[in-house]
């Protein structure tokens, strides 16, 4: 810093070579101490985009700077996500998004993408992990359970034929024996041609193994959501501040009247491949749509009245009053499935909640990995 104070006499400049203060005339002097003033301010804001002012309002992906900033650092595809404080929650969303509150987070590695079919693959074939769909489920785990639905399987998106309106959400999910990752709509569908999809029907616990064998770790909630903002504070979507860019949500949510009509706008009815829409301004994609991302945390509804400000790890136990004897980990970023008038999941803020053992079609990871 105390060359970039005199520019003038700066050995790190192009030129190579020290230079009097004598060498230039004054005006230039007085141009260059300008400019370097300007570049002092200006280098301020880069290397301390955290702790800066709130992002102007309305700006859109193609104009934020912050793409700009901070992508850069990838290996093995991994983003580095710098250390820095932001504000968690939103004012603009459901209650449990409430209290804001500062959270400071220490810079962490992050799976560019969710983790694909293929890369599931090569944890399974090396393992030989075996997914909780893929179990049998252990009667003294479901007391009460019909037995004829204590088979493998998986909870799988299914249209209903008429509209069942919002509230029943049975009308659309059910549990379909055999499904499972490899058969992500129940027997006779496979992966084929899905190998850059995002492994579904992988359960928390699957998602875990797969995360401690990759020698990484799930990433709590705070680092999720910071992570998902991508340097655009307190904004309500990943890339802005408007949910449209140029006439299109830049994610894979659900266009169409939920949950009859997909209109597939977007070009996709159900899963994308990872990585078909923009990145947001740490370089990460699919943080907004396409599945949600299981993090480490339990989930409580008031877990934000409570929280630590440095490296937050959520509660030690989970609530969720809509079933207070089902535990739920946090699920972050919404899915194929998230439509404004049922689910605005995929707003960096929202929260939602799954039970930890049960894996779902538009519910996937990825990973995350301390700095060195
Ligand atoms: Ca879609």
């Amino acid at each position: 810093m105390k060359n970039e104070k005199n520019p003038v006499t700066d050995p790190n400049r192009p030129s190579g070579r020290p230079r009097s203060p004598h060498d230039v005339p004054p005006k230039t002097i007085a141009i260059i101490a300008i400019v370097a003033a300007l570049g002092i301010v200006l280098g301020m804001f880069l290397i301390m985009p955290h702790y800066g002012p709130r992002e102007p309002r309305r700006r859109s992906a193609l104009s934020h700077p912050a793409s700009m900033l901070t992508v850069g650092r990838e290996t093995n595809g991994m983003m580095w996500i710098p250390s820095g404080t932001f504000i968690m929650g939103s004012t603009n969303g459901q209650p449990d998004e409430l209290p804001l509150h500062p959270v400071t987070l220490d810079g962490f590695w992050m799976d560019k993408t969710e983790v694909t079919n293929e890369q599931f693959q090569k944890f399974v074939e090396a393992t030989g992990y075996v997914t909780i769909a893929e179990r049998k489920p252990d009667p003294k785990d479901f007391p009460g359970a019909d037995p004829a639905m204590l088979v493998p399987g998986s909870v799988v998106f299914r249209p209903p034929a008429e509209d069942p309106g919002l509230e029943n959400h049975y009308a659309w999910w059910k549990y379909v024996p055999g499904a499972n990752w490899r058969h992500p709509e129940g027997p006779g569908s496979s992966i084929e041609g899905r190998e850059k999809h995002p492994a579904v029907h992988v359960a928390w616990e699957d998602a875990a193994a797969y995360a401690k064998w990759a020698g990484k770790r799930l990433p709590t909630e705070a680092e999720w959501e910071y992570a998902a903002r991508g340097g655009l504070h307190q904004l309500p979507y990943i890339w802005g501040d408007v949910k449209e860019v140029n006439g299109r949500t830049p994610a894979n949510i659900w266009q169409g009247k939920f949950p009859l009509e997909n209109t597939a706008q977007d070009g996709f009815k159900a899963t994308a491949p990872v990585g078909r829409f923009p990145p947001n301004g740490y370089g990460l994609y699919d943080m907004a749509g396409n599945v949600w991302e299981w993090c480490a945390d339990w989930y409580r509804p008031n877990a934000y009245q409570s929280a630590e400000k440095l490296n937050p790890k959520g509660p030690s136990d989970s609530f969720d009053p809509n079933e207070p004897n089902m535990p739920k980990r946090v699920i972050r970023g919404g899915s194929y499935l998230c439509s404004d008038v049922y689910c605005t999941g995929y707003r960096p803020s929202a929260r939602m909640k799954s039970a930890p053992d049960t894996g779902l079609s538009h519910t996937g990871f990825r990973c995350v990995k301390n700095a060195l």
